[in-house]
C-alpha cells in the first residue's frame, strides 16, 4: 500500500523502522523492566539526526513537519512505545516554541534540541489540573524584569531529563484560563527541582516525573506569546501534538499485531498452526483493519497540518481517541491470540497491552477526545445556521 510519502519522508520511515528493529526492540523487555530513561538510545538518535525532523530548517531542522514527526513516531513505538516517549515526549516540549516563540526565543533554542543536545518537556498538568486544564494553580508573578514561579506539575513526560521545558502558569489567576501564560525554563534555573519518580503500568522506558518550582525566578525574556496567552498555546500545541500520541498509540497497535501474526503461524494446535482456524484469522483481520482506519485519519491530519489547515482540533482528537482505543483492543486481542503464553513477562505481547493503556488517558483522556470532538460539532453546525 503506498501512502504517497515524499521521497525524504520514506527515508525517515525507513530510518526509524530499521532503527526500532535493530536497536530499540532488543533492549526494549530490559528497559521496561529497570524503569531505566535510556540515554543511549537518546543519544543515537541525536546522532542520526532523528531530532531534527519536525524542526524548520531555518534552525538546524529537516522541516518535515507533523507528517515526518507522525511517521517516525510510529515506527520507533512499533518496537517500544516507552523508549519512543523521549523522543516525541520533546516535540511535545518544544511545541509552544514552534508556535508562539519568537525569533530570539528560536534561535536561542531550536538548533540545540534539533541537534539533540537537550530533550524537552511540557509541563501542564498538576495534581488537581488534569482533564481540568484551566484549573492548574502554579503561579508565575512579575518581579521588573523576571517572573517568579511557584507550584507543583506532575505527571510530566520526559521530567527529569529534559533540559529545556515550558510550564504553563497564571500570571493572573483571577482570570482563570484566560490568565495563564506559557514560560521556558531551564533545568538548573534555581528554585526548580525534581519531586517523585513515577513507577507506572506501562511506557516504563519513559521518565515521568514531578517538577517542583519554589521561588524560581525566570528572566522575562523567558515568555512564550504574550500574558495571558498561555491557555491558548497550551491547547494549540495539544492540537499538535495529539496526532503524535495517536502515531504512538498506532505504532503499538502495529507492533502487536506483527507478533500476533508470526506466533499464529507458529503455534500448533490440533495439529495445524492456530492462523490456520478461522477464529484466529478473523481477530487478525479485524485487528488489521482498524489499524489501517487509524494510520489513514493520522496522516490526513498531518497532512493538512503540513499544509497550513489552522483548523485541525476536532480531526486532531478524532484521532488521537480512535488510534488509542484500537491500540488497546488489538494490544488485548494479541494477548488473547497468545493465550497462556501471552499472559507471561517472557513473551512480548503483555508489554504491548500495558503500555498501550496511557494512550487512551495521557494528552486528554478519550472522554475529553470525544467532547472536544462534540464541541466542534455543535460550533459547525451553528455556524452554518448563522
Ligand atoms: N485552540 C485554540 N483555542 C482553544 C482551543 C484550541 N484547540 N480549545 C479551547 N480554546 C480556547 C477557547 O476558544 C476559549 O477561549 P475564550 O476564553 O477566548 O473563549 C478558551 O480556550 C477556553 O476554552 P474552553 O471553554 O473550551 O475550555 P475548558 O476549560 O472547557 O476546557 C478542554 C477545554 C476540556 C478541551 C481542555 O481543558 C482540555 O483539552 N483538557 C485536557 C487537557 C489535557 O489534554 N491534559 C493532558 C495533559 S497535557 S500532556
Amino acid at each position: 500500500m503506498d501512502y504517497f510519502l515524499s521521497e525524504e519522508l520514506k527515508m525517515i520511515q525507513d530510518l526509524a523502522r530499521e532503527f526500532a528493529r535493530e536497536k530499540i526492540a532488543p533492549v526494549a523487555a530490559q528497559y521496561d523492566q529497570t524503569g531505566e530513561f535510556p540515554w543511549d538510545i537518546m543519544k543515537e538518535l541525536a546522532k542520526m539526526d532523528f531530532f531534527r525532523i519536525y524542526i524548520d530548517e531555518e534552525y538546524g531542522g529537516m522541516g518535515l513537519g507533523s507528517m515526518g514527526l507522525v511517521l517516525a513516531t510510529e515506527e520507533l513505538s512499533r518496537a517500544c512505545g516507552g523508549i519512543a516517549l523521549g523522543f516525541a515526549g520533546t516535540a511535545l516540549g518544544v511545541m509552544p516554541l514552534l508556535i508562539s516563540g519568537n525569533e530570539e526565543q528560536k534561535q536561542k533554542y531550536l538548533p540545540d534540541l534539533a541537534a539533540g543536545k537537550m530533550l524537552g518537556a511540557f509541563a501542564l498538568t498538576e495534581p488537581n489540573a488534569g482533564s481540568d486544564a484551566g484549573g492548574i494553580q502554579t503561579t508565575a508573578k512579575k518581579d521588573g524584569d523576571h517572573y517568579i514561579l511557584n507550584g507543583v506539575k506532575h505527571f510530566i513526560t520526559n521530567g527529569g531529563v529534559a533540559k529545556f521545558n515550558t510550564v504553563i502558569a497564571m500570571t493572573n489567576p483571577a482570570k482563570g484560563a484566560r490568565g495563564a501564560s506559557a514560560f521556558i525554563v531551564e533545568e538548573g534555573t534555581p528554585g526548580f527541582s525534581y519531586g517523585k519518580k513515577e513507577d507506572k503500568m506501562g511506557i516504563r522506558a519513559s521518565a515521568t516525573s514531578e517538577l517542583i518550582f519554589e521561588d524560581c525566578r525566570i528572566p522575562k525574556e523567558n515568555l512564550l506569546g504574550g500574558e495571558g496567552q498561555g491557555f491558548m498555546i497550551a491547547m494549540r500545541t495539544l492540537d499538535r501534538s495529539r496526532p503524535g500520541v495517536a502515531s504512538q498509540a498506532l505504532g503499538i497497535a502495529q507492533g502487536a499485531l506483527d507478533h500476533a501474526v508470526d506466533y499464529s503461524r507458529q503455534r500448533v494446535q490440533f495439529n495445524q498452526p492456530i492462523s490456520s482456524f478461522q477464529a484466529i484469522q478473523f481477530k487478525l483481520a479485524e485487528m488489521a483493519t482498524r489499524i489501517e482506519a487509524a494510520r489513514n485519519l493520522i496522516y490526513h491530519v498531518a497532512r493538512n497540518v503540513d499544509a497550513g489547515e489552522k483548523n485541525f482540533t476536532k480531526e486532531a482528537a478524532m484521532a488521537k481517541y480512535y488510534a488509542s482505543e484500537v491500540a488497546m483492543y488489538v494490544t488485548t486481542e494479541a494477548v488473547q491470540i497468545f493465550g497462556g503464553y501471552g499472559y507471561m513477562k517472557e513473551y512480548p505481547v503483555e508489554k504491548y497491552m500495558r503500555d498501550a493503556k496511557i494512550t487512551q488517558i495521557y494528552e486528554g483522556t478519550s472522554e475529553i477526545q470525544r467532547g472536544v470532538i462534540g464541541k466542534a460539532l455543535i460550533k459547525e453546525a451553528a455556524s452554518r445556521k448563522s
